[in-house]
């Protein structure tokens, strides 16, 4: 790249200040899952109390979806994958999905 002056211009690295783009891993409402069987993955997959885990459940239940949590690329990949091959094996529509946060 030349500049004004006609001299060439080197690209400097630059230093990485970005943080990473996190992601929220969502779950999708259905009309078949069990909501006990929510609350199973909230719980086991996403540590919440069952309290917590509840909560989430019902706004999945009345708003169509909700959030897990969020996290780095790599991991929300993993935990959709996980949650979406538990739900499979049990035989429930359940979708989990990641979406940038
Ligand atoms: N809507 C489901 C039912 O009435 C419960 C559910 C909640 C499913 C959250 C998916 C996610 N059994």
């Amino acid at each position: 790249l030349k500049d004004s002056d006609g001299d060439i211009a080197v690209k400097q690295a630059k230093p990485q200040l970005k943080r990473p783009p996190m992601y929220k891993v969502i779950l999708l409402n259905d009309d078949f899952t069990p909501m006990d069987f929510v609350v199973e993955i909230l719980t086991e997959f996403f540590h919440m109390s069952q309290e917590k885990a509840t909560q989430v459940m019902l706004q999945v239940h009345t708003k169509g979806v909700g959030v897990c949590g969020t996290y780095t690329k790599d991991v929300a990949e993993t935990k959709v994958h996980i949650v979406n091959e538990y739900s499979r094996e049990h035989h429930h529509p359940l979708m989990c999905a990641m979406e940038e946060a």
